[in-house]
Order: structure tokens, then C-alpha cells, then sequence
């Protein structure tokens, strides 16, 4: 059978719980996804060579990390070529590419700074998403927009401003809204004396971030915040109870990473309370294996459970997707692929969940069918249908892809020592 014949064998059997399998795919092309640059070279970035800071950390040392903005570039157009539709880059302040010899710290960075991932950008039709980077840099080695010494504190605020700046000139360029997604990692290793001081000052900080005038309609500013990081273990300035209030009251939007919670919280369960509230949420969607360790993105349960509540609460234009994670233990390109995949393949299965069924199932209280057609659904042809997308997208179907990456690490990435 061909690809197209198992397709439409499939949409009948869809059609008949009342799922309309085209429908479905065309949702799923319109869905960009955020691909992070830095999977591509554990987060390093070209603004300087020091280590990763900031309590996070990428483990393993696979050959092929890419070590210039080309290489990084390349690498991107490899894992694009095998994940079907139109996505967006991810990038992070670090990643500033300076022309020989010149050299602005980060309170500096110009929207010049970034002229050629615009280029990149354009070249192929890809939106660009922004990070301030708060972490790996002298002056981020204690606290930043928190920080008590008020000339780094300054520094921190210029930092962001001029990040916003750089996001509307990606926005203008490229005709697509850029999200500024602010993390910071300051925090306590032990218990702190003053849990309220850091946290004012990072509201000041914020509102000085914001104060500059940038057009909202082309920036969405975001904060991210986070349960606890290495080094930082008793007390997380940018807490979410924090940010989801600071963005609640200045009308701006919260990214929820969903390596970020207690173990027992899930995002899946807190997209929907927010978007109650909230016009557009941001998503890091990662996994993390016992801690936030971010490991590449599968199709898990509660990256389903992510997906189903982007699609059943007919969010996919409220819900800015992106990914973050970075493993350095395997090919990294190859990581890049399985992660924007299983996210497709997640919003695919939620896509062709018989969503007003289910719901239907719940409100009349027949909770017994409910659970028999959830588990029977696990084992609708939704393969059949993720490889005719992939067929229409003209990117190698089921494991096909790799050959493509093994290739290439054969080719080009073994020979960067
Ligand atoms: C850290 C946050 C943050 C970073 C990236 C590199 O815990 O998740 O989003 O991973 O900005
Ligand atoms: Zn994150």
C-alpha cells in the first residue's frame, strides 16, 4: 500500500468517531513551532567563550557541536530539511554575530548585531523568536535584573531594553511578531534572610524594562520563571506565583516551561486556567528527567496532554510554542528533528482526538465510555496519517530522516574537532 492509500484508509476510520483527518492537517501546517538555536551547541552562543552558567547544563560530549554562526546555520537548515511545515527560530542574545574585531557587551547589542540571522531568516520564510541572555557572562555571577549592586542592576535593564529593540527590528524585517522571552537565574542556595527585597527589585527592573517604547503589536514581552537551578536551590527570585502576577498586571505574557514546576505540577493542567485569563501564553515545552535536566522533547504523555489542551481550547494562535532543550550526548541535529516532530506529532494526535466527543462523554457523566474510547483512540492509524503529512510536506517519513543526519555527522560534523 502506498503512503496515500493508507492515508485514506485511515480517514475513514477517523471519520467514523466523527474526526476529519484533512481538517486536521491543514490545523497542523498553520501551527509553527519554535526551534531553539541553542540545542545546536549546548549553549554556547558567539559572544564569548566562557562556561554555561546561570544553573543550568548541558551534559555529554558528542562530536559535531557547532562551533560558528555557519556551522550553527547549517545545522539548522539540516534538521529543517527533515521536520515538515514552516517553523521560527529561537534565538538568544549570546548568539550575536560581530564582523572582525568588533565586539558590544550585552547592554550594547544593536539590532546590526543580528543582521545576518535576519538574512538567514528571510532567506527561508522563518519568523524570529528573542532571548535576553542573563547567564554566562561576568556580570551575571551572582544576580542580575535582582542584583543589589545597582551599576549591574543598570546594566542588566539595558540589557533587556536593548533586546526589545532587536525583536522589533526582527519584527519589522520579517512581517511576524517576535516574542522577548525573559528568564534570569538569580536566586539562593540557602535559605535567604530577605525573600522580598530581590523580588522588588526585580519588579522595578521589569517595569524599567518595559518602560521604553516599543509597538506591543509586534513584541510580546514574556517571563519565565522556574522553581529552583543548580546553585540555587532555596530560593528562585523570578518564582511563577511573581511572574504570573507580574504579567497578569502589565498585561504581558507568562511562559510556562514545563521543566520549571514541582514534579507533580503539570503544564498541560495550567494552560487552560491561564488561558481563562490571558490572550497568549508562551510555552518552553522540554522534558525533564527527574529535574529540569532538558532532555530532548518526545511524544510522551504529557507533551500529548500539552498538545490536547492547545487544540481543545482552540488556542494554537494563543499558545506561542517553543522548545527548549539541549543534550550534548547525542547528535545534536538529530535532537533538534525528534523534538519538533514529536511536538507536531503531539498537536497531530490531539488534532485528530474526537475532542467535542470526549467532552460530551464528560458532561453527561459517562465516564466509563469515556475511558474506553480514550484508550482505544491510542490505537487509531494516527501513523498512517503523520506520514502522509510528512509526504505532503516532502520530508522523509517514519525513521527515514535519520539517514539524512547520519549522513551528514559522516560527512561534515565528524571533521569539526
Ligand atoms: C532555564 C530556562 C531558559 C533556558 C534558555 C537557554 O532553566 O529554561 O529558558 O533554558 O533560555
Ligand atoms: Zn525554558
Amino acid at each position: 500500500m502506498t503512503t496515500l492509500e493508507r492515508y485514506l484508509d485511515a480517514k475513514e476510520r477517523y471519520a467514523a468517531i466523527g474526526v476529519d483527518t484533512d481538517a486536521a492537517l491543514k490545523a497542523l501546517a498553520a501551527a509553527p513551532i519554535s526551534m531553539h538555536c541553542w540545542q545546536g551547541d549546548d549553549v554556547g552562543g558567539f559572544d564569548r567563550d566562557g562556561a554555561l552558567t546561570g544553573g543550568i547544563q548541558a551534559t555529554g560530549n558528542y562530536p559535531g557541536k557547532a562551533r560558528t554562526p555557519e556551522e550553527l546555520m547549517a545545522d539548522i537548515d539540516k534538521a529543517l530539511s527533515l521536520i515538515p511545515g514552516t517553523h521560527r527560530i529561537n534565538l538568544h542574545a549570546s548568539y550575536a554575530i560581530f564582523k572582525d574585531g568588533e565586539f558590544a557587551d550585552r547592554d550594547e547589542l544593536k539590532p546590526e548585531h543580528f543582521a545576518a540571522w535576519v538574512e538567514f531568516a528571510k532567506e527561508r520564510g522563518l519568523g524570529l523568536d528573542f532571548n535576553p541572555t542573563y547567564f554566562s557572562h561576568p556580570k551575571a555571577s551572582e544576580f542580575t535584573l535582582s542584583s543589589p549592586d545597582e551599576d549591574i542592576r543598570q546594566f542588566w535593564i539595558r540589557h533587556g531594553q536593548a533586546c526589545i529593540r532587536i525583536a522589533e527590528y526582527f519584527a519589522t524585517e520579517l512581517g511576524t511578531p517576535s516574542l522577548v522571552n525573559i528568564w534570569i537565574p538569580d536566586g539562593f542556595k540557602d535559605i535567604p534572610a530577605d525573600r522580598t527585597a530581590p523580588r522588588a527589585r526585580l519588579k522595578d527592573s521589569l517595569d524599567q524594562i518595559l518602560s521604553i517604547d516599543y509597538d506591543k503589536s509586534k513584541v510580546y514581552v514574556a517571563v519565565e520563571s522556574k522553581v529552583f537551578g543548580i546553585g540555587m536551590e532555596s530560593y528562585t527570585v523570578g518564582s511563577h506565583e511573581f511572574y504570573m502576577n507580574y504579567a497578569a498586571k502589565n498585561d504581558i505574557l507568562c511562559l510556562l516551561d514545563n521543566g520549571h514546576y514541582h514534579p507533580t505540577e503539570v503544564v498541560s493542567d495550567k494552560i487552560p486556567a491561564m488561558l481563562l485569563f490571558s490572550d497568549k501564553l508562551a510555552l518552553h515545552v522540554t522534558r525533564g528527567v527527574r529535574w529540569d535536566s532538558d532532555h530532548v522533547v518526545i511524544f510522551d504523555d504529557e507533551t500529548k496532554e500539552i498538545a490536547k489542551e492547545i487544540v481543545r481550547n482552540n488556542a494554537i494562535d494563543r499558545v506561542l510554542i517553543g522548545l527548549d532543550f539541549f543534550d550534548a550526548s547525542i547528535n545534536r541535529i538529530s535532537a533538534w528533528v525528534v523534538g519538533m516532530r514529536s511536538m507536531q506529532k503531539a498537536l497531530l494526535y490531539a488534532l485528530l482526538t474526537p475532542n467535542e466527543k470526549l467532552a460530551a462523554m464528560q458532561n453527561d457523566g459517562e465516564f466509563t465510555e469515556l475511558m474506553v474510547l480514550q484508550e482505544e483512540l491510542k490505537f487509531y492509524p494516527f501513523g498512517d496519517v503523520w506520514n502522509y503529512f510528512c509526504e505532503i510536506n516532502h520530508v522523509p517519513q517514519k525513521e527515514d530522516w535519520f539517514a539524512e543526519v547520519k549522513k551528514y555527522e559522516n560527512e561534515v560534523l565528524v571533521n569539526r574537532k
